[in-house]
């Protein structure tokens, strides 16, 4: 799988490309990521990729050329008809759903954007696809990019010590949809404060139905928007249900 980055700050994802368990995946190439910076492809004395808006208003716009020739540089390298994917804030919000359909894909072009927001004639003849991080204002799509390469890379075969333990996380269908457990390790009494018994208890079947009711009360608690699509699912069994009456 490959991904490519156009960024004008590449520096940016080589030291997230070299740590945490994700290292391997794109140190082997599992997972390639390439960037290219249309700095590179910019013409002229100043190399000048961004210019004032047209209509005038705040702020600067990257200019269509250098983005045009990064992504002719990148299809000259690329056998297959990847997808254009730009981060910009009024893509469709990333979720896992999204995670995993790019982590089964041959990969993308992932185009991030600096400064007000980049040409419109690049997003109209260039781009298939936006993509947010949130409704929340950030400098550029490069921190948005390095959490897709990331979710993605994290989903790979052989990328967890665990195999299995990405089956456990929170928004995991296998999880049906509820959030994680509490988890507690060493030592058994930390700041004057205990394990729940039953953690210790070595009682599996008691553990397990201890971090079911866990989850089901953090979930109504913290997200009963996704308690609603995992009963709808019909993911709720009637000990479920019971759980949820008693603690009101
Ligand atoms: C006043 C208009 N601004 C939009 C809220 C302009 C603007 C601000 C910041 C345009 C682009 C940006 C840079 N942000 C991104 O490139 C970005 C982003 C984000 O800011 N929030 C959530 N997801 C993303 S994905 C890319």
């Amino acid at each position: 799988m490959r991904f490519d980055v156009i960024t004008l700050f590449p520096e940016l994802f080589t030291p997230f490309l070299s740590v945490g368990i994700t290292r391997r995946a794109f140190e082997s190439g599992q997972v390639d990521v390439q960037c290219t910076n249309p700095r590179d492809f910019a013409t002229g004395n100043y190399r000048r990729v961004d210019d004032r808006p047209f209509g005038g208003g705040p702020g600067m716009v990257m200019m269509a050329q250098p983005l045009e020739l990064s992504l002719a540089h990148i299809r000259s390298q690329r056998t297959d008809a990847a997808p254009v994917v730009l981060f910009s804030p009024i893509g469709k919000r990333l979720d896992h759903a999204a995670v995993q359909r790019w982590s089964n894909s041959s990969g993308a072009i992932l185009v991030c954007g600096r400064y007000e927001g980049i040409d419109q004639r690049f997003i109209d003849t260039q781009v298939d696809e936006q993509i947010s991080l949130g409704d929340f204002v950030l400098s550029g799509g490069e921190v948005p990019a390095i959490a897709l390469l990331d979710a993605v890379a994290r989903l790979q075969p052989g990328v967890l010590s665990d195999s299995d333990s990405h089956h456990m996380d929170s928004f995991n269908p296998s999880l049906d949809g509820l959030l994680d457990c509490p988890h507690y390790t060493r030592p058994e009494e930390w700041a004057g404060v205990g394990v729940p018994d039953v953690l210790l208890s070595g009682h599996h079947g008691q553990i397990e139905r201890w971090r079911r009711d866990q989850r089901l009360k953090l979930t109504a608690q913290h997200r009963p928007d996704l308690l609603e699509i995992a009963r709808a699912a019909g993911l709720l069994s009637r000990q479920d249900e019971a759980v949820l009456q008693a603690q009101g």
